[in-house]
């Protein structure tokens, strides 16, 4: 199924000529020095891998030689052999990949201190071959950023999957057994383990109690154990209410003892049957779910009871902090104001999962306050892979300068260079339980993520997970080339177009720190306007653009909501001004008039207008990048993708079209002259 997008980034095409005959010298024969189930799926990795890029398949052999490639933990014997003083790497995860002189010649060594480093290091090897990388001299030390890399499933029992746009879920499909989805799972594990992502929720955060009765354990059993050879823990989301919807006690107060001990029954059965179960995922008293403040207690009551639970067997708890009510107070404050109080108050095996953005995964968001704020309770970030605010699976947004703009942002916590990688990755606050995850955008269809595109979001997303210090540039590069093909131009073109595509995106849904246009529920296309008059407020777009005659913009300023004191200083102050305030956060901090002026000498109402069209003529422009690479790979996908940019251009002009004319009824302005040219 390589045309069809089914192999991922694992296609392993052919290498062009020029590229294979140095690399067969490197590869003649392969060592590898244990039967460990992990050590020989990379020992069965690399042999197709390099059957397929090369051509030939290097000979198992028992001795090193010239040209061997050898698969060893740093304790091996060969390790101290080949390696004068031996090897001393830190962490369960991390390998070196060494090119180390043997007789009449040269070897490589990839080394673990466990067999996942050995693992990693091969999915590493096969990439930079993958890439064109010299491989002649190779002194690589590698080791994750973060503890736990985990992809969030939002699969539901039924099948359905909440915001997925790639069809039905992977994991609770009722109409082929096990045996018939084994392949697929196996890809699965397999794209995961190449970019290190070591965990996998295989449920939605709206949790079913249903979820851990016995029939569903036993399928969660099966998944663990064939990812088990690829370093993939299963973790499950959880239903604060199980013990009285599926245990049929009265209450699930975290404080009494029935509940307590329904819990740890539960933990024991579930370790029983899968001895490395990572832990539960809670998404409590959040939009309707039910959780310990429905008991009179509170968050640290009901992660503290869990943790408790698990913690014999090792377990985490990953306790959401989405929260909000449709109070009067700014949303964006919520969650910052509802878990400070409990800083350091929380078990050593709970991580307090918070979205990248205060609100809800828009287009652009500032970082949540709770990062850098919260110095005593491990933070892990959460992303959303799958694109819900962001055009579905029918738009290009490729997301790693969304996540790196997350990731490198400085919270200032501990004065500058306190980014929010460095505020959860333990190297500030000395935290030893680190975490990151992603919302999958993982489905059923044969290209697993509904555009061929989209995979790289998943890729990156591992990627960064990994270590958040590689740039977007060099993330796509590699994807590209993997997925499609070494064609330099190719490379070159597809490239750029993902690095600008976010940005596109950001242009014409919501441009200049607006945020939540998107339609009413399924939020998808614009819908500024919607007004409902039995809704919450704080899920209509008016809530969150506030344009009327005098402006738009939603005031956090400390004029306003004054959202801005969760910052810490000197961004408080800087997001404050709007004379300092970046502009692409603009109408996230402040209600401005119309005529306000920018520095750029336009007034708000043109720069927006502009904005607005900028990312149209973006879409425009990535349809006819893309038309021109037709012939350079397998016409399937190249029709496949032709396609969607035709779709996304589309659809910009729809949001640029119905945000620029429903706000004009407001700002009864019009639109700057040079922008109605014809098209
Ligand atoms: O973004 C919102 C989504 C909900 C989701 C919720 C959450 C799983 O619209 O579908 O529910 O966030 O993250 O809990």
């Amino acid at each position: 199924g390589a045309e069809t997008g089914a192999d991922l980034w694992l296609r392993y095409s052919k290498l062009p000529e020029s590229m294979a005959t140095g690399y067969r010298k490197e590869a003649k024969s392969l060592v590898v020095t244990g039967n460990d189930a992990t050590q020989q799926a990379a020992a069965g990795e690399i042999r197709m891998a390099l059957r397929s890029l090369l051509g030939t398949t290097p000979t198992l052999s028992k001795g090193v030689a010239d040209g061997s490639i050898v698969l060893a933990t740093s304790s091996d014997k060969i390790v101290k052999d080949l390696i004068p003083g031996g090897l001393e790497l830190s962490d369960d995860e991390a390998y070196v990949i060494r090119t180390v002189s043997v007789k009449k010649g040269k070897a490589i060594l990839i080394a673990g201190r466990t067999t996942t480093g050995i693992l990693y290091g091969t999915f590493d090897l096969l990439r930079r071959m993958q890439n064109g990388e010299d491989i002649s001299n190779l002194d690589i030390n590698e080791q994750p950023a973060y503890k736990l890399r985990l992809l969030n499933h939002w699969d539901n029992l039924n099948g359905t999957v909440e915001r997925g746009y790639a069809g039905h879920s992977i994991f609770w499909n009722r109409e082929e057994s096990f045996e018939q989805l084994k392949d697929q799972y196996l890809t699965y594990a397999r794209a995961n383990a190449s970019v290190g992502i070591n965990g996998t929720v295989l449920n939605n955060v709206n949790a079913s109690p249903e979820v851990l009765n016995t029939e569903n354990l036993e399928r969660v059993k099966q998944l663990a154990d064939l990812f088990r050879p690829y370093n993939i823990k299963v973790y499950l989301a959880v239903n604060f209410a199980s013990p009285a919807v599926l245990g049929g006690l009265d209450t699930a107060d975290p404080l009494d003892e029935n509940v307590q001990q329904w819990w740890r029954d539960k933990a024991a059965e579930i370790y029983k049957m899968i001895p490395d179960f990572g832990g539960f995922l809670v998404k409590a008293n959040s939009e309707g779910q039910p959780g310990p403040m429905d008991f009179g207690r509170t968050h640290q009551d009901g992660a503290n009871m869990l943790a408790g639970v698990l913690k014999p067997h090792n377990g985490v708890v990953m306790w959401r902090a989405f929260v909000y009510e449709p109070t009067n107070s700014d949303r964006a404050m919520q969650a910052y104001n509802e878990f400070m109080p409990f800083d350091g108050k929380f078990a050593d095996n709970v991580i307090v999962q918070v979205k990248n953005g205060p609100v809800d995964f828009q287009p652009r968001e500032p970082f949540s306050p709770l990062f850098g704020a919260m110095q005593k309770t491990p933070l892990m970030v959460e992303f959303q892979i799958t694109l819900e605010y962001l055009g579905h699976s029918n738009q290009l947004a490729y997301l790693a300068t969304m996540w790196k703009e997350v990731l490198d942002a400085d919270t200032w916590a501990l004065g500058a260079g306190s980014s929010v990688a460095r505020a959860t990755d333990g190297s500030l606050f000395g935290n030893e339980l680190t975490a990151i995850a992603g919302v999958a955008n993982i489905g059923r269809d044969i290209n697993w993520c509904g555009h061929d595109l989209l995979q790289s979001n998943w890729y990156a997303f591992g990627r960064l997970a990994w270590n958040h210090q590689l740039s977007s540039e060099q993330i796509a590069e590699e994807w590209i080339r993997m997925t499609f093909t070494n064609d330099d131009s190719f490379v070159s073109t597809l490239e750029e177009v993902m690095m600008r595509s976010r940005e596109a995106v950001v242009s014409y849904m919501t441009p200049m720190g607006l945020h939540h246009l998107m339609g009413w529920d399924h939020h998808y296309g614009p819908e500024p306007w919607t007004d409902l008059s039995w809704a919450r407020a704080d899920w209509l777009p008016r809530y969150y653009h506030r344009a009327g005659e005098d402006g738009i913009g939603f005031d956090r300023s400390s004029k306003g909501s004054n959202a801005v004191s969760q910052y810490f200083s000197p961004l408080r102050e800087m997001y404050d001004n709007p004379a300092t305030c970046p502009e692409n956060l603009l109408l996230w901090f402040h209600h401005l008039p119309w005529d306000y002026r920018l520095a750029s000498g336009k007034t708000l109402w043109d720069a927006l207008v502009y904005k607005y069209y900028e990312g149209v003529e973006q879409a425009r422009f990535f349809q006819k990048e893309w038309d021109k690479l037709e012939g350079k790979i397998d016409q399937e996908r190249f029709e496949a993708i032709r396609y969607k940019f035709k779709q996304q251009t589309k659809e910009a002009i729809w949001w640029r079209d119905a945000c620029v004319l429903y706000f004009q009824t407001f700002s009864k302005r019009p639109i700057p002259a040079e922008l109605e040219r014809p098209v």
